[in-house]
């Protein structure tokens, strides 16, 4: 009879790798834009064994969690060498989040978690957690990582203890295994998220997508998608900064909105995917939209699809921060598939997949928001009587 040590270890091992293994499915028919998929590709159960259990039978006769693993969520994402990495935010039970590389030859399942999590280095100032990595292979030649850093408020008065700094810190890499850690951004505002770096020179310079806030949650008076130039990544700094993608009163992105991952270069433009929050009764709803950029001039808005691409359903909508969709990893491979790493709830993370022709499709012909209630119905029924007429002949 083996010890319970023994029964547990080989239970949960032979679990694990049932669910790595475990092939997804796309669901049937979808919307056209894009397929969903049965399964999360990352959940808390895909942290490896060896990261939460003390494997020793003398020290840990109950095969017990020492270091239990919460969520999964927010990946960053690349393909090097026809491979998908996603850059995962993992967060422990003890709620500091940190970074991990899971790897899939497929990129809809078989995400497997490499041994040990980023080791990140830290900058003077320790960042107290660290979240929502975007992934950039930029035309310098580097790989880069944005990703938030945060940090108790100096000024919160004593007593406070949730006031946080939220600031856009940086690393980069050639491989995902070594990781330079470089001066955290430098702009106006006081807070900072979201921030993802254009992947080409834009005049000469490195080119930024920004979000700045007045406070750490709320947005103020300030919010919206941002852009500003930096002439350097060692020392990135950014003078002027400019809203590219306002927020907007009784849309998808009242309350505020920020970049997903890097654009997508097309034919078209940029094509971008960013993530709109409003407010409800039972608090914030994060949604998904997709918007188009000029190919010269990045920052200039030309085409705005109303409403959301990507909007919590079924199970994706409960979860740690119930009613969330975020999108900070995308794929698009050189044959025009388009594998895009959305999270739900800030608890686990799925796919969608679609191709670069069918977005554009998306952006390019779905009406704008007309904002009014009495506007929709109009644009609803001219689609209506253009519909008619057709099926009636
Ligand atoms: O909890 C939802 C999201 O909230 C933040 O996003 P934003 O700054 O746009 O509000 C981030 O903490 C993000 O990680 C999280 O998913």
């Amino acid at each position: 009879m083996s010890s319970l040590f023994e029964q547990r270890k080989q239970a949960l091992e032979a679990e694990y790798e049932a669910l790595i293994s475990r092939r997804n499915e796309k669901l049937p028919l979808g919307n056209g834009i894009y397929d969903r998929y049965r399964y999360p590709v990352l959940t808390a159960q895909h942290a490896p064994l060896v990261w939460k259990y003390d494997f020793n039978p003398e020290t840990n006769p109950f095969f017990m969690e020492r270091l239990g693993i919460n969520a999964a969520f927010n990946p960053g994402a690349i393909e090097l060498n026809g491979r998908f990495y996603l850059v995962a935010r993992v967060e422990g039970n003890d709620r500091k989040s940190f970074f991990a590389i899971a790897e899939s030859a497929n990129g809809t399942d078989g995400f497997r978690f490499w041994d040990h999590p980023v080791v990140l280095p830290e900058t003077e100032e320790p960042d107290v957690n660290v979240y929502d990595m975007r992934l950039v292979k930029h035309e310098d030649g580097w790989i880069y990582g944005l990703f938030c850093t945060e940090r108790k408020d100096p000024a919160a008065p004593p007593g406070d203890l949730s006031s946080a700094v939220a600031q856009c810190g940086i690393v980069r890499t050639k491989d995902l295994r070594s990781w330079e850690r470089l001066a955290d951004l430098k702009t106006k505002s006081n807070q900072q998220r979201n921030v993802v770096l254009h992947p080409e020179f834009v005049d000469g310079q490195y080119a930024f997508y920004t979000r700045p806030q007045d406070g750490f949650i709320d947005t103020g008076s300030g919010g919206g998608i941002g852009w500003g130039l930096s002439a350097s990544m060692e020392n990135a700094s950014i003078e002027n900064e400019v809203i590219i993608d306002h927020r907007q009163y009784h849309t998808i992105k009242e309350v505020k909105n920020g970049q997903g991952p890097a654009p997508i270069k097309t034919a078209k433009g940029w094509l971008h995917i960013a993530h709109g929050v409003r407010n409800t009764a039972a608090g914030l709803r994060y949604v998904l939209y997709a918007f188009l950029t000029d190919l010269n001039e990045p920052q200039k808005l030309t085409h705005a699809p109303g409403g959301h691409l990507i909007a919590p359903e079924g199970e994706e909508r409960v979860g740690d921060v119930s009613n969330v969709v975020f999108c900070n990893g995308v794929i698009a491979r050189e044959n025009g598939d388009v594998f895009l790493y959305y999270a739900s709830s800030d608890t686990r993370c799925h796919v969608a997949t679609t191709t670069v022709d069918q977005l554009l499709d998306y952006v390019l012909n779905t009406p704008e928001d007309p904002l009014r209630s009495y506007a929709c119905v109009q644009q609803r029924i001219a689609l209506i009587d253009k519909n008619l007429q057709l099926t009636s002949v």
